[in-house]
C-alpha cells in the first residue's frame, strides 16, 4: 500500500456499462467501504538484557514484537571499553528473542548498549529512548593459582607430579607438567588431569634410570593467562636414589 493518510476509511462503487449502454451500479446506492489501517505504531521492545561470557564479549537479547507489520529489524548500537566511536551489531530472532554478540573486549571498563527496532513501516523504537543501558565487563588477566606441588616416584620408576589448580574469575583450562628426567634429551610435557577439589595430577614414563627429575607445573585459565611453578629456580627433593627437583 502507497497510502500516506492513517486509519481513514476508503469508498468505493462499481459501476458498468453493456454495449447496449445498460447500466448498474453496485452497491445500487451509497458506496461501500473498506478500513485502511496504516501502521504509525513502533514495536515493542522488553525483556532487555546483557551478559558477558569469559571470553570477554557482550551477548544483547530483546523481547522484540509488532502487532502491526511485524518486526524488520533489530540492531544493538553500543561503545563498549576501549571503543573510540559508536558502532553497532545486528541482533538475529532466536527461540522467541532477539539476539546479538559483540566482539571480543580485551580490557575491562562498562558497555554502554541500547537496542533498536524498526518494523516494516520502517517505525523506529530505541530502548532507552534515551541514554544508555549498560553492563560491566571485567575481562580475565589473572593467570591461575598454583599450590601444593608435590612429586613422588613409585616402585616402577614413574615420577607422579600433583598440585591445587584454581581460577577465580574465568577457570582452569589446562594444566600440565613440563620435564626433564634422568636419560631424557629434550624437555618433554605430560597433561594433568583434574581429580576434582582443584587438584591435578599426572604420571610420567617409566624410567630405568636414577638421576634427576625436573619440572615444572604450567596452567592456562580460559582466557590463556599462563602460569608456571616455580616461574624460574629450583626446588628439590630426594626420594631412595631418584632425585626430583622442581624447575
Ligand atoms: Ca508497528
Ligand atoms: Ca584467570
Amino acid at each position: 500500500m502507497k497510502e500516506e493518510k492513517k486509519n481513514r476509511s476508503e469508498r468505493r462503487a462499481v459501476e458498468a456499462r453493456d454495449n447496449r449502454d445498460n447500466y448498474r451500479r453496485d452497491p445500487a446506492s451509497g458506496d461501500r467501504s473498506v478500513q485502511v489501517t496504516v501502521d504509525t505504531t513502533p514495536p515493542t521492545i522488553s525483556n532487555v538484557s546483557a551478559s558477558v561470557d569469559a571470553n570477554g564479549r557482550v551477548t544483547v537479547q530483546a523481547t522484540v514484537t509488532d502487532d502491526e507489520t511485524g518486526v524488520k529489524s533489530v540492531n544493538c548500537s553500543y561503545q563498549g571499553p576501549g571503543d573510540w566511536v559508536r558502532e553497532s551489531f545486528d541482533m538475529m530472532a532466536l527461540g522467541g528473542a532477539y539476539r546479538g554478540t559483540s566482539k571480543v573486549y580485551t580490557q575491562s571498563g562498562t558497555f554502554n548498549y541500547a537496542v533498536e527496532a524498526r518494523d516494516n513501516r520502517d517505525n523506529y523504537r530505541r530502548d532507552p529512548a534515551s541514554g544508555d543501558r549498560s553492563v560491566q565487563v571485567t575481562v580475565d588477566t589473572t593467570p591461575p593459582t598454583i599450590s601444593n606441588v608435590s612429586a613422588s616416584v613409585d616402585a616402577h620408576g614413574r615420577v607422579t607430579v600433583q598440585a591445587t589448580v584454581t581460577d577465580d574469575e574465568t577457570g582452569v583450562k589446562s594444566v600440565n607438567c613440563s620435564y626433564q628426567g634422568p636419560g631424557d634429551w629434550v624437555r618433554e610435557s605430560f597433561d594433568m588431569m583434574a581429580q576434582g577439589g582443584g587438584v591435578y595430577r599426572g604420571t610420567s614414563k617409566v624410567y630405568t634410570q636414577s638421576g634427576t627429575f625436573n619440572y615444572a607445573v604450567e596452567a592456562r585459565d580460559n582466557r590463556d593467562n599462563y602460569r608456571r611453578d616455580p616461574a624460574s629456580g629450583m626446588i628439590e627433593s630426594t626420594k631412595a636414589d631418584f632425585k626430583l627437583s622442581q624447575t
